[in-house]
């Protein structure tokens, strides 16, 4: 059976866990939180070298790199299909989905350490965040209406992008610039809370508050926050 190495508090783990529930592919999870290096769990690297979760287990060996992953699942589980059935489909989802990792996900994680561990951030941080995701926000209702789905007519790996990613870019906001940055996105909030009701994603998010007792415990243990 395959194996998810991870976290469920992590939005990059929950990427390839969304989308195997969504699939149905049985799969089993190991809880491996971050921080790994010479003093924490080094063996790790040797699945996932730069020591991220996720990574995943096959019976033909390990993938990091959540992308990776998620190809993986799709080509060796092509139902059902979590990318349209059009060559310029697969391209508007991998757009979108790329789109809110690099310009919203990326940026927001500079502040990531300042959520955790209670810090305030470097002022030059975090003009340079907002600036970021003020623009990206602008630019994201260029690739979607967020009528139905975030492309298309149904649920694909754009959708899974946005679910998992568009959260920490709320909080960040709502923490360190006292606004949502996303808030004037057309369609969007109501999208969100549409997707909230689906059940593997009500999954996801029981999970992650489960997890967070013994991730916080273990950030306080590796970092002292
Ligand atoms: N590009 C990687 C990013 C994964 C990532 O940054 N995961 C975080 C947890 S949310 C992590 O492992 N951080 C630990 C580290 O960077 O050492 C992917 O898509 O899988």
């Amino acid at each position: 059976m395959l194996k998810l190495h991870g976290f469920s508090s992590s939005n990059y783990y929950n990427v390839p866990k969304l989308a195997l529930l969504e699939k149905g592919i049985p799969f089993e999870e190991v809880v491996s939180y971050t921080g790994v290096g010479p003093k924490y769990r080094p063996e790790y690297l040797d699945k996932s070298p730069l020591g991220k979760v996720p990574c995943l287990e096959t019976p033909e060996g390990y993938i990091s790199e959540s992308r990776a992953i998620l190809e993986y699942i799709e080509r060796a589980w092509p139902e059902p299909a979590l990318l349209p059935d059009s060559p310029f489909g697969i391209a508007k989802v991998q757009e979108l989905s790329q789109f809110i990792e690099l310009y919203f996900e990326l940026v927001a994680r500079r502040l990531i350490p300042n959520l955790l561990g209670g810090g305030e951030p470097d002022p030059k941080v975090l003009r340079e965040v907002e600036t970021g995701l003020t623009k990206a926000a602008v630019a994201l209702g260029k690739l979607s209406d967020f009528e139905t789905f975030a492309w298309g007519d149904q649920f694909t790996l754009a959708d899974i992008a946005a679910i998992l990613n568009l959260p920490v870019v709320r909080n960040v906001g709502n923490r360190f610039f006292g606004r949502d940055p996303l808030a004037d996105v057309p369609g969007l909030t109501d999208y969100c809370a549409r997707m909230e009701e689906r059940p593997h994603v009500k999954t996801i998010r029981a999970d992650a508050a489960a997890d967070q007792p013994a991730f916080r415990a273990h950030l306080k243990e590796l970092y002292g926050f």
